[in-house]
């Protein structure tokens, strides 16, 4: 990859992302199914402020004026998710030709601004219908997701190269089947590691179907992996992070790259019953091999560093935590709970997944902060914090190059202020400013000074 003292790969992409539930609103119009978004927000007390996703940014209706934005910014790639029941109410069966008729224009108009499209398919707005049947529980969703897939790819893979399978899998595993606080909120260990096997099965049987619609696709999935350290060199605070890093990654990971379930983790979930004592019981015959058929890369998801502290540890083994985190501030810390700022660790975790994995190559599929700095008197807002943030994690994303990452593209989180799942709008992460009672939008300091970065390919 030739890359010069000051400028980053000729042809990165630099890049922006979002979500469909985040962002769309018109949640049951023209024809489009319920979600299990839909479904928990509308349930009281599932989203802070009771919070909800029925109009969000309205980015529905108002998706042509968010282009120009784009377009504003210079955006080289936006990613952006399919909302599944927009497109398959139930789930499979009766396609809405509306809701496809809605991505249609959304790509066509990204190419005519000169911007590519980068497509998830999964940012976990299930249809309600498939839910009813166990969700990705049962091994029929993921069969559900190709059929969805195919849809998908048949009507947008000749203008559409970036597709991305699922989103955070793990996040939407456990967040969402363990500690209940996403859709569809339950709390059951052993459902949620049938959900991630159906999940990563769905992602495996998919990439076929993407590669027969859409010649020359470049097709991967988007794991958040953020950097995570045991507290301090205690052997309890070492298997702290040895399993509960692990489950967050490599158990999504090594099927990925051909390695099957870590032995330690199975061991592991046993112990903790997560799992039957013949432990991963939901693998069928042939499913590592289609999980771990070949992707073209791999999507990071980065924002924060973690520390592992075993809670149960004894006494006399108990080192105080070593690992030096800033006191807590608002600048090195995120608004959203516990977030450190940690740019080191995007490099470390480029570095330790191209070292383990060796995927052909990655894009940092999401990276961001939130900070809700508003509007002056004169309209501007003055997001520094962010400006900061992004300017350390370039620089860091530009390391991993230099020690040879195959680094192709930055998506940064997210275009514009949005429906942060359970925090609702408590949290703004964009570039553009959102007013959600007016649905104004206003580019943010950061928006200003990204725009100088793409233009300048990473100078400024
Ligand atoms: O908003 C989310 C996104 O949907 C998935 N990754 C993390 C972001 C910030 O929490």
């Amino acid at each position: 990859m030739a890359i010069s003292d000051a400028l980053f790969p000729d042809g990165f992409l630099w890049g922006a992302a979002t979500s469909a539930y985040q962002i769309e609103g018109a949640w049951d119009q023209d024809g489009k199914g319920e979600s299990i978004w839909d479904r928990f927000a509308h349930t009281p007390g599932k989203i802070s402020n009771n919070d909800t996703g029925d109009v969000a940014c309205d980015h529905y209706h108002r998706w042509a004026e968010d282009i120009e934005l784009m377009k504003w910014l210079g955006l080289k790639a936006y990613r952006f998710s399919i909302a599944w029941p927009r497109v398959l109410p139930n789930g499979r069966g009766k396609i809405n030709q509306a809701g496809l008729d809605f991505y249609d224009r959304l790509v066509d108009g990204l190419l005519q601004a000169g911007i590519t499209p980068m497509i998830t398919l999964f940012h976990w707005d299930l249809p309600q219908a498939l839910q009813e049947e166990g969700g990705f529980s049962a091994r029929s969703t993921a069969e559900a997701f190709v059929e969805y897939t195919g849809v998908a790819t048949r009507r947008l893979g000749d203008r559409v190269r970036h597709w991305i399978t699922h989103n955070e899998p793990s996040v939407y595993s456990f967040v969402g089947h363990v500690m209940g606080s996403h859709a569809p909120g339950l709390s059951d260990p052993y459902l949620a590691l049938r959900v991630a096997h159906h999940l990563l099965l769905s992602h495996g049987w998919s990439i076929p179907v993407i590669r027969a619609n859409c010649p020359g696709a470049e097709i991967g999935l988007a794991m958040n992996v953020n950097f995570n350290q045991p507290a301090s060199p205690s052997l309890y605070d070492h298997r702290a992070w040895q399993y509960g890093y692990g489950m967050w990654t490599r158990w999504f990971l090594d099927p990925l790259y051909g390695r099957h379930y870590p032995v330690d983790l199975v061991e592991h979930a046993i112990e903790k019953q997560m799992l039957p004592a013949e432990g991963t019981d939901f693998v069928a015959e042939g499913d590592l091999t289609a999980i771990a058929t070949p992707c073209d890369f791999l999507g990071v998801n980065y924002y924060t560093r973690q520390l592992a502290r075993d809670q149960d540890i004894p006494p006399e083994q108990n080192l105080a935590p070593t690992v030096f985190q800033a006191p807590k501030n608002d600048r090195d810390w995120q608004e959203m709970d516990d977030w450190e700022v940690y740019p080191d660790g995007l490099f470390n975790v480029l570095a330790w997944l191209y070292f383990e994995y060796q995927p052909k190559a990655f894009h940092i599929t999401e990276s961001g902060a939130s900070w809700s700095d508003s509007p002056d008197a004169t309209g501007r807002v003055r997001d520094n914090r962010r400006i900061d943030f992004l300017q350390q994690h370039f620089a860091a994303a530009r390391r991993a190059i230099q020690i040879g990452v195959p680094l192709k593209g930055y998506f940064v989180w997210s275009l514009m202020d949005n429906l942060e799942w359970g925090y609702g709008f408590s949290q703004r992460f964009g570039l553009i400013w959102v007013d959600f009672a007016t649905q104004q939008r206003i580019i943010k300091d950061s928006g200003h000074w990204y725009r100088r970065v793409i233009a300048t390919n990473g100078i400024a």
